[in-house]
């Protein structure tokens, strides 16, 4: 190849490259509101999708600018917000995940289950539960509480199983991307509402899959009292301008590592002093 030719071939290829990757990263670099899309879609559908964060860089701030976009959608389709959830407010969860701070998502009336009820595993990818305890607010929330004031905004308190669903492959994730993912938030069972004065800081939550423990912890693995995540969503809340109604529910996250369902499970979490909450995965 005389070196002319080598040249013009090298400048074509190079041409062909610039083209390549330009095409690519025009493909690839897509807005919040689209990446909103991708993962309601991947919800609706029941389809992982790969991780964002593999084509995209993305702050938390952004994460939750792509989840307001997409609960944006689940309001269009007539879904109301019922409250919050807190996550990874426990050591437990952290280490199991693979991530280092709280994080907080919202809830829908879709999502939330009637206790006792039958849960179709056919609108999930591949579900988990844990056991979680549930507060429901009685007075509209419009800034950061204090530890000291939370309780006469409180009306009552549940044990809860929560379900998690991350709409990413093998349920892996950064934490922009869960948070863009509202948190792998599914589904939730609520328990019968136990007085707010009842002391959350040291009870024994466990969660039981046909009979059998399968995790359990104390509460005060959550934050070291579950009242703490409850003060850090209002924090939170308030910090991403997001006002908590009265009737809310807010989950203040699972004490231990969540657990994958599968068919025909009796699933039930107990709290002691709270009380149970069970479902049964249809077989
Ligand atoms: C994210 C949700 C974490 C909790 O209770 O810590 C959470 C996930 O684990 O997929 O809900
Ligand atoms: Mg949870």
């Amino acid at each position: 190849m005389s070196q002319t030719t080598f040249l013009v071939t090298l400048g074509g290829f190079m041409q062909l490259a610039v083209l390549t990757s330009s095409f690519i990263s025009t493909h690839l670099q897509m807005n919040p509101e689209q990446l909103a899309t991708l993962v309601d879609q991947a919800a609706m559908d029941a389809r992982p999708i790969p991780q964002l964060s593999l084509s995209h860089s993305f702050s938390e701030a952004d994460g939750y600018a792509i989840q307001a976009a997409s609960m944006a959608h689940r309001y269009a389709r007539g879904e109301k917000l019922i409250g919050l959830k807190m996550g990874f407010t426990s050591e437990a969860k952290m280490k199991q995940m693979g991530v280092h701070d709280m994080i907080w998502g919202r809830l829908t009336s879709s999502m939330l289950r009637e206790n006792g009820s039958v849960l179709a595993l056919n609108t999930f990818i591949h579900p988990r539960a844990e056991p979680e305890i549930c507060f429901l607010i009685q007075k509209d929330i419009e800034r950061e509480l204090s530890l000291e004031e939370a309780p006469e905004y409180v009306e009552a308190v549940a044990a809860a199983i929560e379900i998690i669903d991350s709409r990413y492959q093998n349920f892996k994730f950064s934490l922009e991307d869960v948070i863009a993912d509202n948190c792998s938030s599914a589904a939730l069972f609520v328990g019968a509402w136990q007085d707010k004065h009842t002391p959350l800081g040291d009870l024994k939550i466990s969660l039981m899959i046909d009979g059998e423990v399968v995790q359990t912890d104390s509460s005060a693995a959550i934050l070291g009292d579950p009242w703490r995540s409850l003060q850090a969503a209002t924090r939170l809340a308030h910090q991403y301008g997001q006002p908590i109604p009265a009737g809310s529910y807010i989950m203040a996250g699972a004490a231990t590592p969540a657990v994958f369902l599968s068919a025909g499970q009796e699933v039930k979490a107990v709290v002691e002093a709270l009380g149970e909450v069970t479902f049964t995965v249809e077989g």
